[in-house]
């Protein structure tokens, strides 16, 4: 018998043992103590019963060697910004090219470091998840919450990389914002949790700016947009309390009682508080006045700004009942906390706590699309892949049509997605550098709550979906797979569920009394206008022509009864427009692929009023399940250079 020595970190399958014409994996020889390059029938002999009967089961039928050799090689990504093929195009088609040259350089650069650096950090992330500490070995109440050094490098580098910074300095004036966004995009499913408390970070220095940066509030601002990881500060956002977290307005019970330097202590019970180890929070209470009486609803809500901890560590009159116990994103620690008289700065005017956290909730739910988008993009990514590797039937799997369409039914997916992103961040940096006209602001304020509902509910269904293509592997745990698929199911419940965020889309209605809704419509009408010219797109003007004439008769029949009515279909209603305001992204695009998204049997602008829930599988009518649809199909998942 013998044994190929080969050092332990080359994989099992190619260390071998050469046995009656057989191989042995190099683990399984370690397992029966063979360690020279010889091993003689002597030693065999010596080995204890329980040895030899593993050897005997070595030396069983065919099959079971076979499993023991079985070698996948495993799916990888490379630079993601370098292989985004959709992101590079839209980068290339939009930004001024004195702005694309230097952000190209950053963005490669930054596409390199993940795979390099920051991916690995990731991993260790989940694998050392925070542990609380609640008392010392004496104890001592301590409250410690212990993160592991690679979340603590996540932070590091968000400061290095300006990923919040990059929307407040704004370099590159209007288009800072959406720079801040694609990296943030790419650093996403990499960032082992760390988005969420940058989510939070963003939404916070958003909230300050638009105070106007209060002068009590500058040395705060200054740390949450730091590029200096000595000085960069995260922020939380913690309105989820007991009763609730979607009826903010019933259900917060803390209560700020004013002291005499104007400061004010908060006492309450913060239930769900997402990133806990943060530097600063944003957080809403009543107002006690001094016979110890507040208002009830949203009217007593006020906003205010607290350090959690002071210069020292010391926590600011806080204790940490608990870490919750989560389905995903357990990297990051949430916490219940209970507020003891936490010192805190009231930053809104009284009872304008939720109009002000708004432009909070604003920002973190542009990083919920953010996240949404860059998971369906990583599973996909992955999936694709794999379908370059993996054999089964005798080809590999990229050559089996079906496979491959539905891998381009999810492709079609994120495609809109991203693009509908882009659209809210172009938005947005409009907005912020005084350059949006008012039909922009409008579109901004009611794409915002529409593309978080929307992209939330599908980057659920095409994870699931896409854990699907790479069979049971897909279902292991040490694939990174069912991280992915825990962390993003999330994204349809925090920062308002898919109904919460629906009625926030009749809020904008109400509010602007249906301004959003024009600026919707003519913005989609005057992109039809310009598509209707392009043959190939004919079919697509067409569906959202229909489409459109459906929710204007919608519209229109909904007369007197039009609150019950609108709130039972609000959910459908704003589908409605994610799809019709993706499809009319999608006709913008001048990309050689943006025939083969039309006639991909799972696209579009949609139906209205549909029932199902996203993604959608449309029927097409267009010959979408022929031979010319496979190759079509194919071209949009791999490319046709990589076919
Ligand atoms: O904290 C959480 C987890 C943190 C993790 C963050 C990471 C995420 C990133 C991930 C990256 C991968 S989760 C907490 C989630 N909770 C929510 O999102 C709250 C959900 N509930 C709502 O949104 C409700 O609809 C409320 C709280 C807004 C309802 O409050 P009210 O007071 O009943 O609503 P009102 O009376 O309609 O609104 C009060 C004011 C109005 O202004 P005025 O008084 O001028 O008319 C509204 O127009 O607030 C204004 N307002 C808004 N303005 C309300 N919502 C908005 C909005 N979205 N935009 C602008």
């Amino acid at each position: 018998m013998f044994v190929c020595r080969l050092p332990w970190w080359r994989s099992s399958a190619t260390c071998k043992l050469w046995q009656s014409g057989d191989f042995l994996p190099w683990d399984r020889c370690q397992m029966l103590g063979i360690k020279g390059i010889h091993t003689t029938v002597g030693q065999e002999q010596q080995a204890s019963m329980q040895e030899k009967q593993m050897l005997e089961d070595l030396e069983m039928p065919l099959a079971r060697r076979e499993a023991e050799t079985l070698f996948q090689e495993q799916p990888e990504t490379g630079n993601q910004y370098l292989e985004d093929t959709l992101l590079r195009s839209y980068l290339k088609t939009h930004l001024p090219p004195k702005v694309l040259e230097e952000v190209h350089q950053d963005l490669e650069r930054f596409g390199n470091s993940l795979v390099t650096e920051i991916q690995p950090l990731s991993w260790e992330c989940e694998l050392n998840p925070p542990v609380f500490r609640q008392y010392d070995a004496w104890g001592q109440r301590v409250d410690h919450i212990h993160t592991c050094s690679a979340w603590r490098r996540m932070k590091e580098i968000s400061a290095e990389e300006g990923l919040i910074a990059e929307a407040y300095e704004r370099r590159y004036s209007n288009w800072s914002r959406l720079y801040q966004a694609v990296k943030l995009y790419l650093f996403s499913s990499s960032s082992g949790g760390f988005s969420c408390p940058l989510a939070m970070t963003d939404g916070a220095a958003k909230v300050i700016e638009s105070l106007g940066v209060p002068g009590s509030l500058k040395n705060a601002f200054d740390h949450l947009i730091s590029r200096d990881p000595k000085k960069f500060w995260t922020s939380g956002q913690w309105m989820t309390e007991r009763r609730g977290g979607s009826d903010v307005a019933n259900g917060t019970e803390t209560v700020a009682r004013k002291q005499p330097d104007g400061t004010y202590r908060l006492y309450g019970f913060k239930w769900f508080t997402s990133a806990a180890d943060s530097d600063v929070t944003l957080t809403l209470a009543r107002i006690a006045d001094s016979e110890g009486q507040y208002t009830q609803g949203s009217r007593g809500l006020s906003l205010f700004f607290l350090r959690v901890r002071d210069e020292e560590g010391k926590l600011n009159s806080i204790q940490v009942q608990r870490l919750k116990d989560k389905l995903g994103t357990r990297q990051m620690a949430t916490a219940e906390l209970w507020l003891q008289g936490a010192r805190a700065e009231l930053i809104s005017a009284e009872g304008r706590g939720v109009a002000a956290i708004s432009n909070m909730l604003n920002i973190t739910r542009i990083h919920n699309v953010i996240g949404a988008v860059a998971s369906m993009r990583r599973m996909i990514s992955l999936s694709r892949d794999y379908a370059r590797k993996r054999v089964a039937f005798g080809k590999l799997l990229k050559d089996h049509p079906l496979h491959v369409q539905t891998i381009a039914r999810m492709e079609v997916q994120v495609r809109g997605a991203f693009l509908l992103l882009m659209e809210i961040v172009r938005l947005l940096g409009l907005a912020e550098t005084n350059l949006a006209s008012e039909q922009d602001q409008l579109l901004l304020r009611l794409l915002v709550p529409v593309a978080k509902l929307y992209t939330g509910k599908q980057a659920s269904a095409v994870a699931v979906e896409a854990m699907e293509s790479f069979g049971g592997q897909g279902y292991m745990e040490d694939t990174g797979l069912p991280v992915i698929l825990r962390d993003t199911l999330v994204l349809s419940i925090w920062e308002g569920t898919t109904n919460i965020l629906s009625l926030d889309v009749l809020r904008s209605l109400a509010k602007s009394q249906g301004q959003v809704m024009a600026a919707f419509l003519s913005t989609v009408q005057k992109k039809l206008e310009l598509a209707s010219g392009t043959e190939e797109l004919s079919p697509a003007v067409q569906r959202t022509r229909e489409a459109i004439g459906s929710l204007r008769q919608f519209m229109e029949a909904v007369g007197s009864e039009q609150a019950l009515t609108m709130e039972l279909a609000a959910r459908d209603f704003s589908y409605s427009l994610a799809r019709i305001y993706t499809g009319r992204e999608k006709m913008g695009i001048t990309e050689p692929w943006n025939g083969s998204d039309w006639h991909s049997p799972s696209l579009c602008p949609s139906r209205w009023c549909n029932q199902e829930l996203c993604p959608v599988a449309v029927e097409s009518g267009m010959g979408t399940y022929g031979g010319g649809a496979a190759l079509q199909d194919s071209a949009l998942v791999f490319g046709n250079s990589r076919l």
